[in-house]
């Protein structure tokens, strides 16, 4: 446990820093493999059942480590008891209960939804060996998507490749475009799911990113990497627009390069 937490209060650390997590935005759960599961297993639940808003029997008795409702992910690092918590989903995949944290009282975060149907679509995408999700507020990535007109999946991918030569060995799936939808909505969850079942990252329009990994570290590197092309791709927007880029042909080479197969059906 306690390396648990180690582990996302380096990760909440660095997206406070980052500027990724003004006031409460931004959240991060984790799902835990049984390692963890001895430590916890000494804890009386802190609270009754809450009923999920759909049933998710693909993670019925998992526990997740998940930041809390209205908490600042720059207050994990000095106050994790009162910031994270961890949560247990009953036999059925119908409701959640309280094992450990969100002094003295709290909830998971109000995009509990998105972070909970993502577990469902990436633990079946990665034969259980994805445990990481994030969604947090990086100031380029939500600038583009005023500055581009008619963003849409294929036009962001090819973007950020073009923008940073790494971009297509980090995110060889692509980035999901998703058009406004309300925060904390099921249908805002429902999108993002089904976007993890394809791809690591996912951008809400006028809003912020989600990214998945095996661990935060992946999971956080992916949505770093997409906030740097993002921001190399605004400066040259600033600058006067590209004069030259990175070709398809370069693309491709790169990601041949690297061994990275890569989604074609962006370049069609
Ligand atoms: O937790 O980021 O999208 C605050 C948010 C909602
Ligand atoms: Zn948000």
């Amino acid at each position: 446990m306690q390396k648990l937490i180690e582990e996302i209060k380096k990760t909440s650390g660095d997206m406070a820093r980052r500027g990724w997590a003004e006031s409460n935005g931004g959240n991060i759960s984790l799902r835990l493999n049984s390692e963890n599961y001895a430590y916890l297993n000494e804890f009386q639940p802190k609270s009754g059942w809450t009923q999920l808003p759909v049933a998710m029997p693909e993670i019925a008795g998992e526990r997740f480590l998940v930041t809390g409702t209205g908490r600042f992910l720059r207050n994990i690092e000095v106050f994790p008891e009162k910031n994270i918590g961890v949560i247990e989903i009953d036999q059925k995949g119908e409701a959640w209960q309280l094992l450990w944290g969100y002094e003295p009282i709290g909830a998971p975060t109000s995009e509990l939804p998105a972070h909970l149907l993502s577990h469902v679509s990436i633990k079946q995408k990665s034969n259980n060996q994805s445990f990481a999700f994030i969604h947090t507020h990086p100031n380029s990535v939500i600038a583009l998507t005023y500055a581009v007109a008619n963003l849409d999946t294929k036009s962001l991918s090819r973007l950020l490749w073009q923008s940073h030569a790494e971009c297509v060995v980090v995110f060889p799936q692509g980035i999901e475009f998703l058009p406004w939808v309300m925060a904390g909505s099921m249908d805002l969850g429902r999108a993002t799911a089904n976007a993890m079942s394809r791809r690591n990252l996912a951008v809400w329009e006028f809003h912020g990113i989600c990214g998945c990994g095996r661990n935060l570290d992946e999971a956080f590197g992916r949505i770093d990497v997409a906030e740097k092309a993002a921001d190399i791709c605004l400066r040259v927007m600033a600058a006067g627009g590209a004069k030259k880029t990175l070709t398809e042909t370069q693309i491709r080479a790169i990601a041949e390069n690297f061994n990275c197969p890569f989604d074609e059906s962006l370049f069609d």
